[in-house]
């Protein structure tokens, strides 16, 4: 029975620039910190290797500091080996990170940096395919199929890559979703998708251990993969080991909803707010004075928040006369609302100039109501 850990795009380094700048910082050192979770998980799992599927490092470059203080984590428990493959963020190219890492690894942690079988354990052998460079144009996983291994070994892969193209260029750079079954292999282990995807028993995405966009919208998780023996099928148990959450909320709306109290029904437990980053988005159709209070809601909630962005593009306003009489009758404050109003409506226009005429309706409506 050989046990271990798989993981991949820890994306160690990333800088989150689009993100307040108080949280960018947490969100790096919580990649960081992904490391100790990990071997953490390993050893709940009685694994004693990690597997790293690509994406190590969010870049080629990563500062001296999280290249070293990753090696120094994965140092902390001699009792656990890492293999480490170059993903398409961090390739063979980056030659410079690589020979640094390659002085700096301690024994426990091993660079596959080239396509050739590495003897994990008696009996285990693991064979990887580094990225050499961002862009390989062609399926690297190939060569494991001719790959010679000792009588009786378990076959273990490791690659870093799409297993399908969604593009008109770039299909030769795709893995081949059968290189389990045409290699022979009891497992492969795959990387680049964020998301934990399981294509057939033997070949899983693990996803990233600490979620980095709100795409995905699922925690971040590793596998812990135990192989019985040559040719058993695998036990794969999905583990959890993210810590901050990236979580969509859809939320669509009908005119004679109170949007306040949908948005407060489906919010996450307040005890996890503070580790959430939120993306609300509404869809349907509302009223001026729903719209008021959806944002007023929003914003009374940010604040329990790591992040809060609220997305209403999907969101029609419905025209009532009532609303608009209830910003004025007639006069200055009326027109500029019926042209408002006539603007957020108009299929002619961009999104973007429908949310702007939107927003300043909700506006000039939250305005009036505060004075009156
Ligand atoms: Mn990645």
């Amino acid at each position: 029975m050989f046990r271990f850990l798989h993981s991949s795009d820890l994306h160690l380094g990333k800088r989150f620039g689009q993100m307040p700048e108080e949280l960018r910082g947490q969100l790096t050192a919580a990649r960081q910190g992904a490391l100790a979770r990990l071997a953490e998980a390993a050893r709940a799992a009685g694994a004693g290797t990690i597997l790293v599927a690509g994406d190590v490092f969010d870049t080629g470059t990563p500062t001296p500091a999280t290249l070293r203080q990753a090696l120094t984590q994965m140092a902390a428990d001699p009792g656990l080996d890492w293999v480490l493959l170059p993903g398409n963020h961090d390739a063979l190219a980056a030659d410079e990170l690589w020979a640094e890492a390659a002085r700096r690894a301690p024994p426990n942690v091993r660079l596959a940096q080239r396509p050739e079988p590495i003897e994990l354990a008696p009996g285990v052998v693991l064979m990887p395919a580094p990225c050499t460079t961002r862009r390989p144009g062609r399926d690297l996983t190939a060569w494991m199929d001719d790959a010679a291994t000792p009588e009786g070994a378990i076959r273990l892969g490791l690659a870093h890559g799409a297993v399908q193209s969604f593009g008109e260029e770039g299909a030769e750079d795709v893995i081949a979703p059968d290189r389990a079954a045409r290699a022979g292999l009891d497992y492969l282990a795959l990387g680049d998708w964020h998301g934990q995807v399981r294509l057939d028993a033997r070949t899983w995405y693990s996803g990233t251990p600490e979620p980095d966009r709100f795409k995905h919208d699922a925690p971040g998780r590793a596998l812990a993969v135990s192989v019985a023996g040559p040719g058993a099928a695998p036990e794969v148990d999905p583990v959890d080991t993210g810590s901050f959450d990236w979580t969509r909320l859809a939320i669509g709306l009908l005119p004679g909803e109170d949007p306040a109290a949908r948005l407060g029904a489906a919010l996450p437990d307040v005890g996890r707010r503070g580790r959430t980053l939120l993306r609300v988005e509404a869809t349907g159709r509302v009223r001026l004075a729903g719209q008021s209070a959806l944002a007023a809601a929003v914003a009374e909630a940010a604040p329990d928040f790591a992040f809060l962005e609220f997305r209403g593009a999907g969101l029609a306003l419905e025209p009532e006369a009532a609303d608009l009489d209830a910003i004025d009758r007639e006069g200055a404050l009326r027109r500029a609302a019926d042209v408002l109003m006539a603007e957020a409506a108009d299929p002619a226009r961009p999104p973007a100039e429908r949310a702007a005429a939107r927003a300043a309706l909700a506006r000039l409506y939250a305005f009036v109501a505060e004075d009156a």
